[in-house]
């Protein structure tokens, strides 16, 4: 049975290529692609959420707009790794779908409270603004949810700051509802997404594949790298989102660790830092971090999702 995620996204480069894996893996249901204020404004990242779904043929599913501000915090957006639209780099089809008439905070409600318990994993890769309003708004998708598997965090690093990565520095509020809710939660952090870098190689193979959605994502990819580069020194971009979507689709490709994590809500060098306690004995917890991914079986499923796209020639 394949299974049913909510990918809760602000796409975002590696938000897109999260939603082509999700849509083209065989063993993902995509119920909906919900959008957050991030990586740009709602409105952007909104409508690069559509342009996406133009890209990879998405029909039928809907795409609702979110939270277009952090809980608490003023809104952070990310220019300098995603650009002035979010999505920059390729040209962007012009959507022909609209948007779903509910707020995303609702849909994601409607949705788990139609579906049996146990049955949706929420898969959010932007700021937990959505997640914590639908938590906060309807108490009982707590215990319906089967887990949420998340991009975010780090215990060993930040982007953001020092310390902080970027989705849980934008709301930390947000992040600290979602991972105290009692939920099962699997953070995967920097630590983990730090191992799926875009390399040559790896373009390379995408490029092959010869289609329309596989030149999109080289494009994506180009762009990111130049950002990833210039801003934060790295050779090859880490492509972040599309990790947690694989860890739901074949959980044997990231190692976890199951400790407690905590949101730092006060500190002036550490806030938004994902605190995860590693201290023996081990505590009881609803949370896990990713550690170690299985690189190869990584790219290939995402490689696999995009062949399976095709193509409108
Ligand atoms: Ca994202």
């Amino acid at each position: 049975m394949r299974k049913k995620i909510i990918l809760d996204c602000d796409p975002g480069h590696d938000d897109a290529i999260a939603i082509l894996l999700a849509h083209g893996n065989p063993n993902i249901e995509l119920l909906a692609i919900t959008t957050v204020v991030g990586n740009q404004t709602l409105e952007k990242v909104s409508h690069n959420a559509l342009a996406v779904a133009e890209i990879a043929k998405i029909k039928n599913i809907p795409i609702a707009k979110g939270t277009e501000r952090p809980l608490v915090r003023e809104i952070e957006t990310a220019p300098a790794i995603h650009g002035d639209s979010g999505l920059d780099g390729p040209i962007l089809p012009t959507p022909t779908q609209t948007f779903h008439p509910s707020h995303a905070v609702q849909l994601i409600i409607d949705l788990i409270m139609s579906y049996p318990p146990n049955t949706i994993t929420l898969v959010p890769t932007g700021g937990l603004t959505n997640i914590a309003l639908a938590a906060r708004l309807e108490p009982k998708i707590i215990n319906r949810v089967k887990e949420v598997v998340l991009m975010g965090g780090g215990y060993h690093t930040g982007n953001w700051s020092a310390v902080a990565e970027f989705n849980i520095k934008i709301d930390p509020e947000a992040a600290h509802i979602v991972f105290s809710a009692g939920w099962k939660v699997t953070m995967v952090g920097l630590d983990l997404t730090h191992q799926a870098l875009a390399t040559p190689d790896v373009i390379q193979r995408i490029a092959e594949i010869g289609t329309k959605p596989a030149q999109f994502v080289v494009e994506l990819l180009e762009f990111f790298g130049k950002m990833y580069k210039k801003s934060q020194g790295f050779d090859a971009p880490p492509v972040h989102d599309p990790c947690a979507v694989a860890y739901v689709i074949d959980p044997s490709l990231i190692k976890t660790q199951q400790v407690p994590i905590h949101i730092e809500l006060t500190g002036t060098h550490t806030l938004g830092m994902t605190v995860a306690d590693f201290r023996y004995p081990p505590k009881p917890c609803n949370t896990q971090v990713a550690t170690t991914l299985n690189r190869e079986k990584f790219w290939h499923l995402v490689i696999e999702a995009i062949k399976s796209l095709g193509d409108d020639q």
